[in-house]
């Protein structure tokens, strides 16, 4: 199997909700860089297909969700425009193999960041808007098991993603006193605050920015990026109400 082949499976296991054996236990081989060609593939087909980018995530910037998936380094993926959901129109299950749902503070930049050397000073300044968010996430490989290779092929088990409506910039200094509960079904199943991330959720920007530009690309003014999850990520099965509930806005939505 070539990087080609790959791209066409994972392409199809997205489109059609049907999980693969990962990459990994195909090819002991197969390593990061391979992986993040593989991605890079996927966005390319996405983008020819008329898919717009709509931002970038980051992965695995918290012990929680390094945890939750055993994967212990932090890992950026793409979103498209089709990712975007919205609470009145819910979670479908239709195309997605096993959800999951996970807390997350959203950023927008108002001028594109660019380079290895960027710092946290730069990324404040940049930052326009500050949301409270999640995102929904589904890995394209069976029995949602991966190693670090195979979850950045598969971009980052990006599937959608939800953003508040309160921009929060002028109190991203209190970010940290921030505390955030994922509710299914009334019961409260997760917990954390924004701190989880890297100590401060901004700093998953500096780190974004350093990985694409391993690849000479900027990251974007007027694009989403989401932050990392801040707690373990919750499962989702059709007929779930689930409350992500922030201190200035509740995102709730079902799922079918
Ligand atoms: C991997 C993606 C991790 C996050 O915010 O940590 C991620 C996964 O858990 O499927 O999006
Ligand atoms: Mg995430």
């Amino acid at each position: 199997m070539n990087e080609q082949d790959w791209i066409e499976k994972l392409w199809q296991a997205r489109l059609g909700a049907k999980a693969i054996e990962p990459i990994t236990s195909v090819d002991p081989d197969f390593d990061l860089k391979k992986a993040y060609a593989i991605q890079e593939g996927l966005l390319s087909r996405d983008l020819k297909q008329g898919n717009k980018l709509s931002g970038y995530k980051m992965g695995l910037t918290s012990l929680a969700k390094q945890r939750d998936v055993n994967v212990f380094e932090p890992i950026r993926g793409y979103l498209l425009d089709s990712m975007k959901l919205s609470q009145a129109d819910g979670l479908s299950t239709k195309h997605r193999i096993h959800p999951r749902v996970e807390p997350e503070i959203v950023v927008v930049l108002k001028e594109d960041l660019k380079g290895p050397n960027v710092n946290l000073a730069q990324v404040e300044k940049a930052v326009s808007h500050i949301f409270a968010g999640c995102e929904i996430l589904d890995s394209r490989y069976h029995g949602y098991k991966f190693a670090l290779p195979d979850v950045v092929a598969d971009n980052t088990s990006a599937s959608g993603y939800f953003v508040g409506s309160t921009n929060l910039v002028e109190k991203h200094s209190e970010l940290n006193s921030f505390k955030v509960s994922i509710k299914k079904n009334g019961e409260e199943l997760q917990t954390g605050s924004p701190e989880a991330v890297l100590g401060n959720p901004l700093k998953a920007v500096v780190e974004l920015v350093k990985l694409l530009a391993v690849f000479d690309k900027p990251v974007l003014a007027n694009k989403v990026i989401l932050t990392g999850g801040i707690t373990a990520a919750v499962p989702l099965e059709k007929g779930d109400q689930v409350e992500v509930v922030w201190p200035f806005e509740t995102l709730a939505f079902s799922v079918f």
